[in-house]
């Protein structure tokens, strides 16, 4: 009898820990207007700051190798996500991914063919195709999930759920002329609410 009132209040005790620390986490909602001629590529953003550990998503990110194009240009996925490309072209194409100006993975695929790539550090990597000069992307490996892809084409809006509440730097990542540019903006997301942002570029 004694044990089952010990039990009971340890479960007690788990259950406010638990909702007192999903309690912690606000939502961060914003827009990213563009000035005029720069709406082609989709814009990542990104939280800076925000401690771990994290635990990387099932979820597998794919990258396509599409009428000589890396699609998308810009892929964010976490850090021990798996990344799949695939070549969906009639004809082969290869994934070379640098980290600075070394090599970590090259794989040549053919048609309908698709290789696996595991990234086990935070950062930028470049993705070019040897067969094809003009063919480039990049995929920006993070520690955590407080990222979101903005596709300017459809909806310059975002949202990013359950952040530990905190102050942060707010990153825009932009593809400009094959380089990655960052933009920077101080945020604080407070507690079970929905904080704005609003960025202009
Ligand atoms: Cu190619």
């Amino acid at each position: 009898m004694k044990r089952s009132i010990v039990v009971s209040s340890l479960i007690l005790y788990l259950a406010v820990g638990l909702s007192a620390e999903a309690s912690d986490t606000g939502t961060l909602t914003g827009k990213i207007e563009l000035t005029k001629g720069r709406k082609g590529e989709n814009s990542i953003v990104y939280l800076k700051g925000v401690k771990g550990p994290f635990v990387p998503p099932d979820q597998v990110a794919k990258m396509d190798q599409k009428g000589k194009t890396f699609v998308p240009h810009l892929l964010p996925v976490q850090k021990g996500q798996e990344v799949i490309f695939k070549d969906s072209d009639a004809f082969s194409h290869n994934v070379h991914i640098y980290w600075g100006k070394r090599t970590l993975f090259n794989q040549v695929q053919g048609p309908g063919q698709s290789s696996e790539w595991l990234p086990r550090r935070t950062g930028e990597y470049l993705v070019l195709c040897d067969i094809h000069r003009e063919m480039s992307a990049f995929v920006l490996v993070f520690e955590h999930p407080f990222f979101a892809v903005v596709d300017h084409q459809v909806s310059e809006e975002f949202t990013i759920e359950n952040i530990p509440a905190g102050t942060y730097t707010l990153v825009v990542v932009r593809e400009e002329r094959g380089d990655l540019k960052e933009y920077e903006q101080e945020i604080t997301v407070k507690a079970n609410e929905v904080n704005t942002a609003m960025i202009e570029l």
